[in-house]
């Protein structure tokens, strides 16, 4: 234990070196390895990393406690896997090998690494508004009466000057002053700059208003203790005058150029043969050097009494510290050091520097000057060192089966039967329904959550009942907010609905409470939010989607909201598992799988039945419609609900001689439906193939291929036994209110003729009706290309294309 803060700075200081050392060692040998192999030299983001040494070393050694999470810059990872490697919770194997396979990663990933990453970060702006929208969680989460056994933690993140370039920390920024954020920090690395540049002079006062502006704290680091105590000297005052007045480029340039260069400079501008030349006199170029780079970012007694302050309260704090990009390196300050890499030469003087003995690189306290024992002792009493990785993630029981709305015959559209299932879930008093949390941005009532809402309120911090009520004006919603609310209003802004949910799905890990996300907007908005739903999957938050309206069935919604490629956004999202069900009890089977599937945390090999890898469990999409669809009659029984879990079922099977298949996905079915109709006179045996998962079909598809190819030569998937009794000569159309290329795969299966429709192009408003016979995905369009498909003879029913 540290008896003095004077013994604790010696101890952090020592380990600020210690951390740049083996981050600048991690980098070179990562990419000594590269250069051998393909004779080029990749950069290794020495210089970002060694900006944030000394912050991280605050942090992490000293300030951060168990039950806070963290979310580094990316090109931080180095300095990050370095603490943990002291901390005795990163491996040896894994440094050696960062950026390698395997290894230690590039950027700090919470599934990809092994040394309790809470946050992953990589697409920059993403992390920073995460810790807020997890710091909105953990409110959420307490307020449910959850966690109360855990202290409240903070939420940190690191953020890059130039990171706060990306607009989603904006919106993030607006969302959080909305719900009252509370235990929140972000520390802004102004190093002055970005990947290509020096920023803009001036921008930290920029900063500072709008943080101050969304009522957060602003705390400005620009001084060390050395500098300010330099300004107190005689001539001081004109010193700091002058650094004042420094243009950002020329500060970096002098950084690079070392002490020579500072002193040159200063006695040019400010000599004065007086108190301001003996001031820089007094100092030789490396005690120059020093206290020119001493800014509040690289000076711990600044950081750790700022942090201490904060510390102190839970109002939102901004930390504008000032640093220098590659501290501590000979790349410093350079405008061109951001994917700059040491040469060999510079590392070895480094090496040199830091006292390290060649062949004890790796060795924890080399080169250091305080007693191991000493090291250990801090090390083993870091409050954030105690901190048990993996907090429990309990399951939250899911009913056998949830309510089926819609009468046979009857037509109801699938975003209807979603908001009048949810609504009978909400009349449960049920742990289930308690755990389940909406959201939504500004789509609330669009997206028929509104009967969900009506009974399990909005959440907010304090109580506010809705003046509408009180004041007894009709109005079918219900808008209270209390604490206890089950759903989180958010404005328009799509990505911040993706961190929402990424914050929410992420509650298990976080929190140790298990949460059941269910987040909807209009379908076409996917791609808004795409980044972040990339990201959201990235670090593996279980969540489900529910996007409504989509395709040109929303007609009269109008072009611009059209949806073409979600459909295969869908099936390329790793992490996600898409469905576009027709009807509303494949929606409601598809919901009660959803529920247990972002639960599941197994590992394991394919089920065999599929060759999906279930048991991993993942976030779900659902892709609604508004178009109210005839609902057929039948009841479900377990081996129809497997198959619509699995992708697909027959709707009508095909004969044993059958010369055509209609293959439809969504809210088309009926129009492949009356198309099967209009061909089965004059088509043998024709199927028609109810396509309720395009994803899973086709996930299911090419692992069963990989294990075949791996000498598992029973593997088939659901595709595949589908198709095994179709003869060779039958023809497939398919058919979805979406790209063709989402079904297009399917002729490969068992290597059938096909012919894929689909939306190709969009913009044009008009009827259902209308618009699907535009593309060419009415019954028509449908049977014209079933007919010149598989032409045996002509089709009665056929009308000619208008
Ligand atoms: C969304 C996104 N766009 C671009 C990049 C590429 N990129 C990585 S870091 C960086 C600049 C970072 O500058 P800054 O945030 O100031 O961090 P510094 O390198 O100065 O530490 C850019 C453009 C990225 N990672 N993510
Ligand atoms: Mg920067």
């Amino acid at each position: 234990m540290a008896d003095t803060a004077a013994q604790k700075n010696a101890i952090l200081g020592e380990l600020e070196r210690k951390v740049l050392w083996l981050a600048a060692w991690t980098i070179h040998n990562a990419n000594h390895l590269r250069a051998n192999d393909e004779g080029i030299k990749i950069g290794g983001h020495q210089a970002s990393s060694a900006s944030l040494a000394t912050i991280l070393t605050a942090l992490y050694f000293d300030v951060l406690r168990p039950e806070d999470r963290v979310a580094v810059k990316p090109h931080a990872s180095p300095i990050f896997h370095a603490i943990q490697y002291l901390l005795g919770k990163q491996s040896l194997e894994k440094l050696q090998n960062f950026r390698a396979y395997k290894g230690a990663q590039s950027y700090p990933s919470r599934t990809k690494d092994t040394d309790d990453v809470d946050f992953s970060t990589g697409s920059v702006g993403l992390g920073v508004a995460q810790t807020l929208f997890s710091s909105l969680v953990q409110d959420y989460v307490r307020a449910h009466g959850w966690a109360k056994d855990r202290p409240e933690g903070r939420m940190v993140a690191l953020v890059g000057d130039a990171e706060m370039d990306e607009g989603n920390i904006f919106e993030a920024l607006l969302e959080g002053w909305k719900h009252g954020l509370r235990n929140t920090w972000w520390i802004v690395d102004y190093n002055r700059q970005s990947l290509d540049a020096v920023v803009r002079e001036g921008l930290w006062q920029r900063f500072e208003a709008i943080f101050a502006n969304f009522g957060w704290d602003v705390v400005i680091l620009k001084y060390g203790v050395l500098l300010e105590a330099a300004f107190r000297e005689e001539g001081g005052e004109r010193l700091r005058d002058w650094i004042d007045n420094c243009p950002n480029q020329l500060y970096s340039a002098l950084c690079f150029q070392g002490g020579a260069a500072w002193r040159k400079r200063l006695l040019d501008d400010l000599g004065d043969q007086g108190p301001v030349t003996a001031l820089i006199e007094r100092r030789s170029d490396a005690e120059l050097a020093r206290l020119m780079t001493n800014l509040g970012g690289h000076d711990l007694p600044t950081l750790l009494d700022a942090f201490e302050k904060a510390g102190r309260h839970d109002r939102p704090t901004c930390f504008i510290a000032y640093t220098i990009k590659g501290f501590g390196l000979p790349l410093a300050g350079h405008k061109d050091n951001h994917a700059g890499l040491m040469t060999p030469a510079q590392t070895e003087a480094l090496r040199a520097a830091m006292g390290v003995r060649a062949g004890h690189e790796w060795d924890r306290y080399e080169g250091l000057s305080l007693p191991a024992a000493t090291l250990d002792r801090f090390l083993a009493e870091v409050p954030f060192a105690s901190r048990k990785a993996g907090l429990p993630s309990p399951h939250i029981d899911v009913p056998a089966a949830l309510a089926m709305p819609g009468t046979p015959g009857k037509e109801m559209s699938t975003q209807a039967g979603f908001g009048q299932i949810l609504n009978e879930i909400a009349r449960e008093p049920t742990e289930f329904a308690s755990r389940i949390v909406t959201t939504s941005p500004d789509v609330t009532v669009s997206t028929n959550l509104g009967p969900w809402v009506n009974r399990r309120g909005l959440f907010a911090l304090e109580a506010m009942a809705d003046l509408f009520k009180a004041e007894r004006i009709p109005s079918t919603f219900n808008w209270d907010f209390s604490p206890k609310g089950q759903h989180l209003e958010l404005g328009i802004a799509e990505m911040n609905l993706f961190l929402m949910l990424s914050a929410l799905g992420l509650s298990h890990a976080i929190n140790g409470e298990r949460l059941l996300p269910v987040g909807t907007l209009y379908d076409p908005f996917i791609y808004r939010g795409a980044d972040a739903l990339n990201y959201a999957c990235y670090q593996d938050a279980r969540f489900i989607l529910v996007a409504t309206p989509s395709g040109v069935t929303l007609a009269p919604e109008g072009g611009a909201h059209q949806s073409i490629g979600t459909p295969l956004v869908g099936m390329a999202q790793d992490g996600l598992a898409a469905f576009e069900p027709a009807f509303v009890d494949e929606l409601s089977v598809i919901l009660r799988f959803a529920f247990d599937y972002i639960q599941r945390s197994g590992d394991g090999d394919p089920d065999e039945r599929t060759w999906l890898r279930d048991q991993t469990g993942g976030s779900v999409y659902l892709r609604l419609s508004t178009r109210p669809v005839e609902q057929p009659s039948r009841t479900i029984d377990a081996h129809l609900a497997r198959e619509i879990v699995d992708g697909a079922y027959w709707l009508r099977e095909p004969g044993p001689n059958a010369e055509l298949v209609i293959a439809y996905q969504g809210a088309v079915a009926p129009e492949a439906i009356a198309a099967t109709g209009l061909l089965a006179e004059d088509r043998r045996d024709i199927g028609l193939l109810a396509i309720t998962s395009a994803d899973r079909l086709n996930a299911g598809w090419t692992a069963a291929g990989r294990a075949r190819e791996r000498g598992l030569v029973h593997a088939r998937s659901h595709a595949e036994r589908l198709f095994e009794k179709l003869p060779a000569h039958c023809a497939i159309v398919t058919v979805l209110d979406g790209h063709p290329a989402t079904l297009g795969w399917l002729g490969a299966v068992a290597g059938h003729r096909t012919r894929s429709l689909g939306v190709e192009h969009f913009g044009q408003t008009g009827t259902i009706a209308d618009l699907y016979r535009h593309h060419g995905i009415d019954a028509q369009g449908i049977a014209r290309a079933a007919s010149a498909l598989a032409p045996s003879r002509p089709v009665r029913h056929l009308r000619p294309a208008s």
